[in-house]
């Protein structure tokens, strides 16, 4: 009998370290995001949208679901994350997981950061790499409320 309960025990600290593992693992990192993006798509040579460089991103930004409607600015989950830190000469890889079309500009320039079109549809990307430093506020221009920080340090 007592073995029995221990085995129940055991049994279940092992079902709880599986799941505690499985949901840490759910959190992917930026490198697991780009990776499995770029697996799927040639985003360089292909896509639609690009920014103003080929190479690899670091960074990735997210245009996060439902952000077509004001309120996700009161939580800053409009662009996610929404400050990112970044060091000079790297890139971004911004990707939109809404599924409305948006942009990205920054403020106080009337250019996007992607091109040739103003916007970016649902799931497509485009990367931009950040060659100075200083504190880059973005916005989307069809939704003001959809604000970003990019900090280059
Ligand atoms: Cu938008």
């Amino acid at each position: 009998m007592r073995i029995i309960k221990i085995g129940f025990i055991i049994g279940l600290l092992v079902l709880a370290t599986y799941v505690a593992i499985s949901e840490m693992t759910n959190t992917k990192t930026d490198d697991e995001i780009i990776n499995s993006i770029y697996s799927k798509t040639e985003i360089f040579s292909k896509a639609p949208y690009s920014g103003n460089t080929d190479e690899k991103a670091q960074h990735v930004i997210m245009i996060g679901k439902d952000s077509w409607k004001p309120g996700c600015e009161e939580n800053d989950l409009c662009f996610l994350p929404y400050e990112k830190i970044i060091k000079i000469g790297e890139t971004v890889l911004f990707v939109n997981e809404d599924e409305f079309e948006h942009n990205v500009r920054l403020r106080g320039d009337p250019n996007y950061l992607h091109f040739p079109t103003d916007v970016i549809k649902q799931n497509e990307y485009f990367v931009y790499k950040f060659e100075e430093n200083g504190k880059y506020q973005y916005y989307c221009t069809l939704h003001p409320w959809m604000e970003g920080i990019i900090n280059v340090k």
